[in-house]
């Protein structure tokens, strides 16, 4: 296992993690991001993930992709929050809501990398300390967020946090899944499974409405697995949101260690299982529209070019106590795991 380090634009690093199986996972500290994994396959190398080649070409075209997202993930309305006889005020960055945090989250921000090859596994630890205040948050929080890479073929992404006053923190990773290599193909070939009898509907704006809906019978239903095509082709019907495709948070069974999703390539030769100590995930399937068409590495990403598996608590837990509790206090620090294992 080794750690190469390389320029990856201007002012960014970015780190290549290599297992013993030639599996390779690239993070820049733009972002505390994922670029690029790669496996070997019996046919060759393939991209599982969507990237760009810099930390510009981010800047320039979307910045969330790959990034975590914080302090909180998703949406909170009306761009506030009242806690404590206090009224927060956030950026209104999406209609009269904070998407993401604001106009610059975590995504954008620069953190401080730490690369080592441990007996376990190869792994960058990233490091930032948000200040208080920042994007109108309280508290000071300092945040870690580990990538690791073992010889399992297990990516683990461990979130860590602790904060000096009472703030909101629900934080994620987007990485957007491809696994035919290609962002220009639709992911409505790949095969979901998410182990969720119940999922939040998104209302007006995309924001979660506090109801949780079960599955059964609807084409949120992926407790068996199936293409994500259907679900593509029918979210619209049901007017959950504007705009054709999933972006719906899963609430997560406890499957004692088993996969709660799994994502699998139309040709059969990958397969990602994801495990997670989050309550939730959040299924978007790029829901770009159909004129999307951005330069990404030597094809386009378009419409439904990728998937995201973002486990958090259900984005409105801030308004709706029965998505979960994600004011974090100094008294209990932050931990969250979630591990995709390659299986190909
Ligand atoms: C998240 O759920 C949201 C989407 O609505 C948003 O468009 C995307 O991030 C950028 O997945």
């Amino acid at each position: 296992m080794e750690v190469l380090t390389q320029p990856f634009g201007a002012q960014a690093t970015c780190y290549t993690l290599i297992n013993d199986h030639g599996v390779a996972l690239r993070v820049t500290d733009f972002g505390a991001r994922i670029v690029s994994l790669r496996v070997p396959l019996a046919t060759g190398e393939r991209e599982l993930v969507l990237g760009f080649d810099s930390a510009e070409e981010y800047q320039q075209k979307d910045t969330f992709i790959g990034a975590t997202i914080g302090r909180v993930a998703g949406r909170i309305a009306g761009a506030h929050w009242p806690y404590d006889g206090v009224d927060y005020q956030f950026e209104a960055n999406e209609n009269d809501n904070t998407l993401h945090s604001g106009v610059i989250g975590f995504d954008q921000r620069y953190w401080q990398a730490t690369p080592a090859v441990t007996p376990n596994d190869v792994r960058v630890v990233f490091t930032y300390v948000s200040a208080a205040g920042e994007n109108g948050f309280p508290g000071q929080v300092t945040a870690k967020v580990t990538y690791a890479l073992d010889n399992e073929n297990v990516w683990r992404l461990t979130y860590e946090a602790v904060t000096d006053a009472p703030t909101l923190f629900n934080p994620t990773n987007h990485v957007y899944f491809n696994l035919t290599g290609d962002p220009a193909q639709s992911v409505a070939a790949h095969q979901l499974k998410v182990a969720a009898d119940h999922v939040a509907p998104i209302g007006d704006q995309n924001l979660t409405t506090g109801v949780m809906q079960s599955v059964a019978g609807t084409s949120f239903d992926f407790r068996t697995a199936k293409p994500v095509r259907t679900a593509i082709e029918s979210s619209a019907d049901q007017n959950q949101r504007v705009g054709h495709g999933l972006d719906h948070p899963f609430l997560l069974q406890d499957t004692h260690g088993a996969p709660q999703a799994e994502l699998s390539a139309p040709d059969g030769l990958i397969r990602v299982a994801m495990t997670t100590t989050a309550p939730a995930v959040v299924v978007f399937t790029g829901n770009f529209g159909d004129d999307y068409h951005v330069p990404m590495r030597h094809s386009y990403l378009k419409n439904h070019g990728g998937i995201t598996l973002e486990t958090q608590a259900v984005p409105g837990a801030e308004r709706f106590a029965q998505y979960g509790d994600i004011v974090l206090t100094p008294a209990t620090p932050y931990h969250q795991v979630t591990a995709f294992k390659l299986d190909f």
